[in-house]
């Protein structure tokens, strides 16, 4: 193994230097320069598709992309680059160099919830990941209080975060709030910051509500036309097991 038999440099001349100019090189253009390992005794020759007459079988082992002058063969080279398209023979990969715009969304939870097993969802799009700071607080967005889960104020609940897409980083968190007070409570997520990047922390606030009375058959027609079946809180097996909810609830409505 050997960091390269031959290496091709090729320097831009001087394009604008208030708008992209286009460059294009080809596997015949020759070289600005050329790296020639001297001990192998093998003269690299001036492009790279004389490689494949002096070499057969050659391969690019790699294509690297140099920023600014690193040597007095790119001396004055300045700039920036915005796209580069490398083409083999009937394949073109596009490497656009657009910046990642760093956000964040809130997916859940929703603004009502019941108490019992409540979802807490988040992603975060950036160019690598960020350790995540998070909250479920009472009453409050406001930071060190109230906290009845997260990873600060002394909570160590674990969410379930997914880096391997950095454009796409996944939160969730299943927080139990069954017996939790009712009102209001605020989920705060606060991906931190590298330097240099703006600073995000998103809350969401949701109101733990009240689950909703059952509905009780009050009268015989309420079961009849199949009625039976949607008073599922009470598990009727027919019709006539809630006609006979209605006429014992009847009567000792009576003896009251
Ligand atoms: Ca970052
Ligand atoms: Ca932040």
């Amino acid at each position: 193994m050997t960091f390269y038999d031959c290496r091709f440099d090729y320097v831009p001349t001087l394009g604008s230097i208030t708008s992209f100019t286009s460059v294009n090189y080809d596997s015949d253009d020759i070289a600005t320069n050329v790296g020639d390992k001297a001990s192998d005794g093998f003269t690299c020759p001036a492009t790279l598709d004389a490689m494949e007459f002096s070499m057969p079988g050659s391969t690019v082992k790699f294509i690297s992309i140099n920023l600014g002058d690193t040597s007095s063969s790119d001396q004055g080279l300045a700039g920036y680059f915005d796209k580069f398209i490398i083409t083999t023979e009937g394949d073109a990969t596009v490497y656009d160099l657009e910046p990642v715009i760093r956000t964040a969304t809130i997916t859940s939870p929703l603004t009502d919830q019941y108490p019992g097993m409540v979802n807490f969802s988040a992603y975060l799009v950036d160019d690598d990941s960020d350790p995540i700071l998070w909250a479920v607080r009472q009453g409050t967005c406001e930071a060190s209080t109230s906290t009845v889960y997260g990873n600060v104020d002394g909570k160590n609940n674990i969410a379930t975060i997914n880096t391997d897409d950095f454009l796409n980083q996944t939160f969730s968190f299943e927080g139990d709030m069954s017996g939790m007070d009712l009102g209001m409570y605020c989920f705060v997520y606060n991906p931190t910051e590298d330097s240099g990047e703006a600073g995000i922390r998103l809350t969401q606030q949701f109101n733990l509500i009240a689950l909703p009375e059952p509905l009780l058959p009050t009268t015989k027609d309420q079961c009849k036309k199949g009625g039976w079946t949607t008073f599922t809180s009470l598990s009727f097996k027919n019709q006539g097991s809630c006609v006979s909810y209605v006429v014992s609830n009847e009567k000792s409505g009576k003896r009251d």
